[in-house]
């Protein structure tokens, strides 16, 4: 496959930490941002869009190309919930919310504790791709359906449909420099569907872990049982089982510059007080990382850990991290909060570090570069984005392929039948 370099869309160096607010002129579908010019597609050898399948065009992921001004990203806006029981079944409704009880500074907990005995594992051999999110997207049709009865190309007024979890590794992908990705993508009634497929090497690595990772892949989780309850007043219940089942999603609805996004996160807890701003203000993300003993371990944590904290939360509008720093032994020493507003500050000592707007604005280009790429409405079309480290993205065409995600049951209940109209 041929490889192509953009040109260098106007490089500048702003650095806004908060959200753009949407202009107040109805402009839905335009681009607010009048200095920043989409890093387009190139396509140098003519006109092979329609005729080739395998395409010539790619898009790169170097950091230069992307250091323009700050995209609009709007506040996103919570417009549902859905929960995964112990048995990892669905229920649109937040009960499996929950609240968080703020431990000491130095807690010690021990999180290796019940690993052995008190644990239920998820089976993450089983791929559930998008499904989730297109069981809410159906019990909650009526709420995203193109308002009234004005025309539109697209039945869900939404362009992106996807997890925020792979908004997090496009996001990322300008600095990642060990692990590449693959994105399923398919065109359906207008709305482009994006769900990752594994990769060669990530199934490598699953297949290789060692013991000591797969205990250490626990204690992210046991961490969450100390510091969790189940209702507002309640107490966390570290002596109970642990099952990754379980699950409490947020789907927001948001716009990075001119593209709709609907999507759906894990969330792990919320502020207990009931007068906390609403969601998703009122959310936390709970993280365990290695204790910072060093000032080159502290570099790599600015450099590597934020970037990907700040991004998972950023894209959902999560304000606030709650990191419990453990020893070597699985023992939390220390307990700190970091406002995510504020991690962009804390990383301007850095030396060449990371830039939030290089993560927004490629972001915001790999999408244009999918709704350019990704032209014919077909769920059984998949146009398959490739990515490894130093490398362009790159695609290919996949029709009636293992590659398609779109059940039928989602393609026909769309196709056969209006929203039922809830209130
Ligand atoms: O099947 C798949 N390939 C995937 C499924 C990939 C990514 C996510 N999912 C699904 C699962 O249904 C899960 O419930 O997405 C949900 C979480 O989605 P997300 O919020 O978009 O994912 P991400 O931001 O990567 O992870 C958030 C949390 C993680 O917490 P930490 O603090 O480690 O970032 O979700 C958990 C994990 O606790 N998580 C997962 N749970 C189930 N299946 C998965 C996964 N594959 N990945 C992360
Ligand atoms: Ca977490």
């Amino acid at each position: 496959m041929e490889q192509h370099r953009s040109h260098n869309p106007n490089p500048s160096h702003q650095n806004p930490s908060a959200y753009k607010r949407e202009r107040e002129d109805n402009g839905r579908n335009h681009c607010e941002n009048k200095h920043s010019r989409p890093n387009r597609p190139q396509n140098q050898s003519g006109p092979s869009r329609g005729q080739n399948p395998h395409s010539s065009l790619s898009l790169s992921t170097r950091r230069e190309l992307y250091e323009r001004d700050f995209p609009v990203y709007k506040q996103p806006v919570e417009v549902g919930c859905f929960s995964l029981d112990s048995e990892r079944r669905f229920f649109n409704d937040g009960r499996q919310m929950r609240y968080y009880v703020e431990p000491d500074r130095s807690p010690n907990f021990d999180l290796r504790d019940g690993y052995k005995d008190r644990f239920i594992k998820r089976d993450d051999s089983v791929k559930e791709k998008l499904d989730h999110m297109l069981r809410w997207i159906l019990a909650n049709r009526s709420k995203l359906s193109a308002r009234g009865t004005t025309a539109s190309s697209c039945d869900l007024d939404i362009d992106f449909v996807t997890w925020r979890g792979h908004l997090t590794k496009l996001l990322t992908a300008p600095y990642e420099t060990r692990e590449g990705w693959q994105l399923a993508v398919t065109r359906f009634r207008g709305t482009l569907y994006i769900s990752e497929v594994e990769t060669e090497a990530a199934r490598r690595d699953q297949e290789n872990r060692t013991e000591r990772h797969e205990e250490m892949m626990y204690w992210g989780y046991k961490f969450e049982q100390y510091t969790c309850a189940d209702t507002d007043h309640g107490r966390p219940d570290p002596g109970g089982v642990l099952n990754t089942n379980e699950a409490f999603c947020t789907v927001v609805q948001t716009r990075l510059a001119d593209h709709r996004l609907l999507f759906s996160g894990e969330v792990d807890c919320r502020d207990k007080d009931p007068n906390a701003p609403a969601a998703p203000a009122c959310y936390i993300e709970l993280k365990t990382s290695a204790e910072i003993c060093t000032p080159k371990q502290r570099s790599n944590f600015h450099r590597f850990k934020l970037l990907k904290w700040w991004a998972q939360s950023f894209l959902p509008g999560v304000p606030r991290v709650v990191a419990g720093f453990r020893d070597e032994e699985g023992v939390v020493v220390a307990v700190e909060t970091f406002p995510i507003s504020k991690i962009s500050h804390l990383i301007k000592n850095e030396h060449n570090c990371w830039k939030p707007t290089v993560c927004m604005n490629f972001c915001s280009d790999f999408l244009s570069f999918v709704k350019h790429i990704a032209t014919e409405d077909n769920p059984s079309v998949v146009y398959l984005l490739s990515w490894e480290p130093r490398r362009d993205v790159t695609f290919s065409v996949h029709r009636d392929s293992p590659y398609c995600f779109l059940p039928h049951w989602f393609v026909e209940e769309m196709t056969s039948s209006q929203p039922s109209h809830q209130s």
